[in-house]
């Protein structure tokens, strides 16, 4: 279980604390950026989302996706911008019917057999994404040079849930129904799915991206025998296609809930971090940061709290993982998930002065 040292080729530091980090060198100051940090708890974005009702045209309107972009970057200086969009666009550009319905969520036309799959048509990953690599584009041209451009998808069996269940689940009855048949469909809709989310992925590095994440936020979902199954072999095949023909991009992936079946499994991965979140313990962290970066894990709900528990959670969980006072290139500050929409901005910008000054 050695860390797989030629993973990166020969990488140079590029002034980018977020990108340097990731290929292994240290800086003054602790990189940082927050999972959805473009959304709804910022004013400007409820601005722009309230001209545009329908949230995938959102995501496919590079002008406005690019400046949703950069929005929390110019408000809070964070070093790596996510590109704005949705781990559905995958299924949507597929052919699956999917709609994002206020204060409900996600709504997709669900695929439950192998004939359902007639529907999804491959071919169109060659063009469909074209406006996010757009919006890629665009980003990149205004952004500061210090910053790290940061692409992503959603992991197999997350996306797959969505798609199965047709919303967000509580028991993901159906989805586990498959896998643990192993049926046919389970298995051609993954095919489908790594074929589409790689060609996706290149998309988003030939547009300009510098680094990915794949958010596996459903990966706590599943039994250790169905974990690796379904969850870190299609993973392990989507980051070793993308690792041969895109040796230098570091890739991050967010496990949730799964990272002590991740160590369980004896597995290391051929990526660069992972994403922890808020319920992982300090051993289980510094378990992982002998192989990988280590991401994360503030839990968000301390964004609905005050400056001092913001200060003194924040200064606890960072004495918890630095390596030492100087050394700290094997950590990235994130939160344990995302922003929730109903954080104040104060206490963002409260968050960020903190980090910046550490
Ligand atoms: O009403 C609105 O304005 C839509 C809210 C919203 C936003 C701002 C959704 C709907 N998606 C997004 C953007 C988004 N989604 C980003 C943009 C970049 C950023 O992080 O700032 C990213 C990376 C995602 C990824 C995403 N979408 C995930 C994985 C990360 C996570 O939070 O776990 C998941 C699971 C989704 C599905 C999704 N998109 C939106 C909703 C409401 C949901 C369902 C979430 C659920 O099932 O609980």
């Amino acid at each position: 279980m050695e860390k797989n040292e030629e993973s990166l080729k020969n990488p140079i530091r590029q002034n980018r604390p977020l990108l340097d980090c990731l290929n292994g060198f240290a800086g003054d100051k602790i990189p940082f950026w927050f999972m959805r940090q473009a959304g709804r708890y910022l004013p400007e974005y409820r601005a722009i989302r309230s001209q545009e009702k329908n949230f995938i045209q959102l995501c496919l309107n590079p002008d406005l996706a690019s400046e949703i972009t950069l929005q929390p970057i110019r408000r809070f200086d964070m070093d790596g911008a996510i590109l704005f969009s949705d781990i559905l666009i995958v299924p949507h550009v597929l052919g699956q019917r999917v709609e994002f319905i206020e204060s409900i969520g996600p709504r997709l036309k669900p695929l439950r057999s192998l004939e359902d799959l007639k529907i999804l048509n491959l071919e169109s990953v060659a063009h469909g994404f074209d406006p996010i690599y757009q919006t890629v584009k665009l980003t990149c041209q205004g952004l500061p040079a210090n910053k790290t451009m940061i692409g992503f998808c959603g992991g197999i069996w997350t996306v797959a849930s969505y798609m199965i269940e047709g919303q967000s689940s509580k028991n993901y009855e159906t989805i586990k129904q498959h896998c643990y048949q192993n049926s046919e469909f389970i298995n051609r809709l993954f095919a489908i799915l790594i074929e589409a989310s790689y060609h996706y992925l290149v998309g988003q590095i030939e547009a300009g991206c510098q680094v990915i994440q794949i958010f596996e936020s459903w990966a706590g979902q599943m039994d250790e025998f169905h974990f690796n199954k379904f969850i870190l072999d299609p993973t392990e095949i989507l980051v070793n296609r993308l690792r041969a023909s895109h040796p230098e991009i570091p890739i991050i992936w967010f496990p949730k809930n799964a990272s002590e079946t991740l160590i369980q499994s004896g597995k290391i991965l051929n990526i660069q971090a992972i994403g922890l979140d808020s319920t992982v313990t300090q051993n289980t962290a510094r378990q992982l940061q002998k192989h990988y970066v280590i991401q994360g894990y503030l839990d968000p709900i301390y964004l609905l709290t005050d400056p001092k528990t913001i200060e003194a959670a924040t200064r606890r969980m960072i004495e918890s993982v630095r390596l030492d006072s100087k050394n700290n290139s094997r950590y990235i500050f994130n939160l344990g998930h995302g922003i929730l929409p109903n954080s104040p901005v104060e206490n963002v910008a409260f968050l960020v002065q903190l980090l910046k000054s550490i």
